[in-house]
């Protein structure tokens, strides 16, 4: 989908959903049936990731996940997922949101919050400043955070991968993987408004049905009309 020049007079604005969790939660593939459902009720959505989403921060994208980041330090590694946010938010995110277009972003701060945060210890305050500078007061409308066993991500992760290699964040520990999990789930109990904790270990369509019931509870989504009332 591509984004439209706006129409005569300010449209309402677009709302922004982001999806969570650890490693081979099933994101990606909630995310596209999102897109799908959001798509059947006429309203429209982009569906856009991170690190990554524009141009500039697909580039920094390959350099923290080839590892190279890791060399420079916890903070330089933040630092770099800070400038592709920058350049993600002022490229892609806001000027679709401007022009009432929904956005599902593949992972957002939270990911800063818990991967670097949490399991990369760097400072809140830190971690803060960032923040203001790329985001200022963009705030998802709704994070949905998929939750699942460790090792049941591992082996969903590992099977779609194949042969390949594992990436930066693919190849740290068992340990690393669970405290990530804790990392996810204290956001969501810490921000029950934005955020909606989802049991990710069913199917894809059981998740999606989740995924759909806290939508409409929470944004208002009428699924019996192509359109949506504001909440
Ligand atoms: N990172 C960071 O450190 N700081 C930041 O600020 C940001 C990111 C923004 C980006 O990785 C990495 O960057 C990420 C955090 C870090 N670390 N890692 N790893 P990425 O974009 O390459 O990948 P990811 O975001 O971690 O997603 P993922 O692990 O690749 O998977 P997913 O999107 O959650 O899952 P999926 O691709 O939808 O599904 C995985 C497989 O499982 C696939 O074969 C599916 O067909 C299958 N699947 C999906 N759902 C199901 C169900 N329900 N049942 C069975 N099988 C399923």
């Amino acid at each position: 989908m591509t984004l439209e020049p706006a129409a005569a007079g300010p449209p309402a604005r677009g709302r922004f959903v982001t999806f969570e969790g650890g490693e081979g939660a099933g994101k990606s593939t909630q995310i596209r049936l999102l897109a799908d459902r959001l798509e059947a009720l006429e309203l429209r959505a982009i569906v856009t990731r991170e690190p990554g989403g524009s141009p500039g921060a697909e580039i920094i994208r390959h350099v923290v996940l080839s590892g190279m980041g890791k060399l420079l330090g916890p903070e330089a590694e933040t630092l770099l997922f800070a400038a592709a946010r920058d350049d993600h938010v002022h490229a892609v995110i806001e000027p679709a949101l401007a022009q009432g277009i929904w956005v599902l972003c593949d992972r957002f701060a939270d990911s800063t919050r818990a991967y670097q945060g949490s399991l990369g210890q760097v400072a809140p305050a830190v971690l803060n400043a960032m923040e203001r500078v790329t985001i200022g007061r963009l705030k998802p409308d709704l994070t949905f955070i998929l939750d699942i066993p460790v090792e049941i991500g591992m082996q969903r992760a590992a099977a779609r991968r194949g042969a390949g290699a594992p990436d930066r964040f693919e190849a740290e520990d068992i340990q690393f993987h669970q405290q990530l999990r804790e990392a996810f789930r204290q956001i969501a109990a810490t921000e029950p408004q934005r955020c909606v904790l989802i049991d990710a270990n069913a199917d894809a369509a059981t998740v999606a049905a989740q995924i759909r019931t806290a939508l409409r509870e929470r944004l208002l989504v009428n699924e019996t009309r192509p359109e949506t009332a504001s909440a």
